[in-house]
C-alpha cells in the first residue's frame, strides 16, 4: 500500500483519518467542502469531540494532508454521507455514487476502494458495482471493492476507534484479509472478515436493535405515565434480572444513524417491517410526547405565554455538538405547526445561532424563563443544577433527583 486517500472528511472521516496518521501510515484527506479543508489545514478542528484535539495535533505532526483534491494511489477510504429520501425511505446513493466514480478517474490499477458510510443492505450490488462496471473496470481485477462500516459512538469515538470489533466485507478472502490488517494498525478489537452484503445488513441490523429497544422504553415511559406509576423505578428493577437490560426513555431518537438506518429496511422491505416500524413510529412520536408534557406543566400552573418556556439542549445528545435530527429542532417544528412561537432555546455546545430565540449566554437564559425543559443531558446543566431549581423543570432525561421535577 502507498498511502491511503479518505474521501469525506466529516463525523467519520477525519477521525478515521487521523488514526491512520497517527498509526504512521501516509493519509491525505479530501473533501470537496473547500471551507472545511481549509480550517484543517490551517490546524483547526472542524467539530468537537473527547480526545480529537490531541489525535489531531498527533497526525498533523506524521504529516497527515488536507485537499479538496482527489489523489492518485492504490487504497481509498469513502466516508461521505449516505442520507435517506424523506418520501420513500430508500437510501439516496448520490454522495458514494459520486465519490466511487472520482476515485475510479484517478486510482492506479488494482486499487482497494472500502466504503465506510452506512448503506442499506444491497446497495453496492445495485448502485455502486454497475457504476465500475458501465465504464468496462473489472471489479475483482482492475479494482477491488470492500464495505467496512464504521461503528464508533458520538462521544466516545476515539476509543472506540481503537477498542470496538469491526467487520470487514470483501469479494474475495485475500483482499479482505489484507483490509483486515490494514485497519489492525490502529484496531486492537476483533475484525471479522464476511461478504460485502452481511457486512451491510449487519451494520443496519445493528443501529435497528438500538432503535427498536429505545422505543420499547419509550412506550414503557408512555404506559407508566398514563397509570401514574415511575417508569424508571420499574426500568431499574427490571434490568436486575440477569436477562433484561432494557435502555432509557428520552425525547426523541435523533443522531443520523439510529434514527435513520431503520428506514433502509422499512423502505426495501415494506410488507415485512411491522416492529421496526412501529418502534420508529414510537420514537419519532416523542418530541410530540414532550409537547404534551410541557402544555400540561403550562395548564397547570396557569402560565399561557410560550416565551416562559426554554428549552435546554439541541445537540441531539450529552456532550456532542451535533444537531442532526435533534429531538428539540423536531419539537421546535411541532411548535412552529402549532404555531406556537416564541420558546427560546439554549445549549453550551453550539455557539452559533441556528433556530430563533436562541440564547448564547446560559444565566441570559434562565432568567427569563418559568419554565425549564431538559432535552439533553450534558454535563453542564447537571453541574450547573443549582442555577435551576427554582424553576419548573421537566426533565425528559431524568438526571435531576430533586422533589416537584416533572418527568416524561
Ligand atoms: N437514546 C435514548 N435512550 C437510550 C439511548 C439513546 O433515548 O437509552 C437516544 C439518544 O439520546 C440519541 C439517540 O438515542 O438521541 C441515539 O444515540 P446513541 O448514543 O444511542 O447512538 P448514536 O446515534 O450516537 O450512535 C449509534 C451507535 N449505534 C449503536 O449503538 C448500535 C454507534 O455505535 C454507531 O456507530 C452510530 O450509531 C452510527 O454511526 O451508525
Amino acid at each position: 500500500m502507498k498511502m491511503i486517500n479518505i474521501i469525506g472528511l466529516g463525523y467519520i472521516g477525519l477521525p478515521t483519518a487521523l488514526m491512520f496518521s497517527k498509526s504512521g501510515i501516509e493519509v491525505v484527506g479530501t473533501d470537496l467542502n473547500e471551507k472545511l479543508v481549509s480550517c484543517l489545514s490551517k490546524g483547526e478542528l472542524t467539530f468537537e469531540e473527547n480526545g480529537l484535539q490531541d489525535l489531531f495535533s498527533q497526525a498533523v505532526e506524521n504529516g497527515i494532508t488536507f485537499t479538496t483534491e482527489y489523489q492518485k494511489t492504490d487504497t481509498y477510504i469513502i466516508a461521505v454521507p449516505t442520507p435517506y429520501m424523506s418520501s420513500s425511505k430508500k437510501l439516496d446513493a448520490k454522495y458514494v455514487i459520486s465519490a466511487v466514480n472520482r476515485v475510479l478517474d484517478v486510482c492506479e490499477p488494482g486499487s482497494i476502494i472500502i466504503v465506510e458510510s452506512t448503506v442499506s443492505p444491497g446497495s453496492i450490488d445495485k448502485y455502486i458495482r454497475p457504476e465500475i462496471e458501465k465504464r468496462g473496470i473489472v471489479i475483482g481485477k482492475d479494482v477491488h471493492l470492500v464495505h467496512a462500516p464504521e461503528r464508533i459512538i458520538p462521544g466516545n469515538m476515539i476509543y472506540e476507534l481503537e477498542y470496538n470489533s469491526r467487520t470487514v466485507g470483501a469479494d474475495n478472502i485475500t483482499i479482505g484479509e489484507k483490509v483486515k490488517i490494514l485497519y489492525k494498525s490502529f484496531c486492537k478489537s476483533e475484525i471479522v472478515v464476511t461478504d460485502i452484503r452481511s457486512a451491510e445488513m449487519s451494520k443496519v441490523v445493528e443501529n435497528t436493535y438500538r432503535d427498536i429497544n429505545i422505543a420499547f422504553a419509550n412506550e414503557l415511559a408512555k404506559i407508566c405515565r398514563a397509570d401514574g406509576m415511575n417508569v424508571y423505578e420499574i426500568i431499574k428493577i427490571a434490568n436486575k434480572h440477569p436477562r433484561v437490560n432494557i435502555l432509557q426513555p428520552g425525547p426523541g431518537v435523533g443522531g443520523h444513524c439510529i434514527s435513520v438506518d431503520p428506514w433502509f429496511l422499512v423502505g426495501d422491505y415494506p410488507d415485512l417491517t411491522n416492529l421496526i416500524l412501529a418502534a420508529r413510529k414510537i420514537n419519532d412520536s416523542m418530541p410530540t410526547y414532550v409537547l404534551g408534557r410541557i402544555r400540561d406543566i403550562m395548564r397547570e400552573h396557569g402560565i399561557s405565554d410560550i416565551s416562559k418556556i426554554g428549552i435546554y439542549g439541541l445537540a441531539y445528545k450529552e456532550n456532542v455538538d451535533d444537531t442532526r435530527e435533534s429531538p428539540t429542532l423536531q419539537l421546535l417544528e411541532q411548535m412552529n405547526d402549532h404555531l406556537a412561537f416564541g420558546v427560546k432555546v439554549y445549549d453550551p455546545f453550539i455557539s452559533e445561532r441556528i433556530v430563533e430565540h436562541q440564547f448564547l449566554n446560559f444565566e441570559d437564559f434562565i432568567s427569563e424563563v418559568e419554565i425549564l425543559v431538559i432535552i439533553t443531558a450534558h454535563d453542564h446543566i447537571k453541574e450547573n443544577m443549582s442555577l435551576v431549581k427554582d424553576k419548573l423543570i421537566l426533565d425528559t432525561k431524568n438526571i435531576c433527583n430533586f422533589d416537584g421535577v416533572y418527568k416524561l
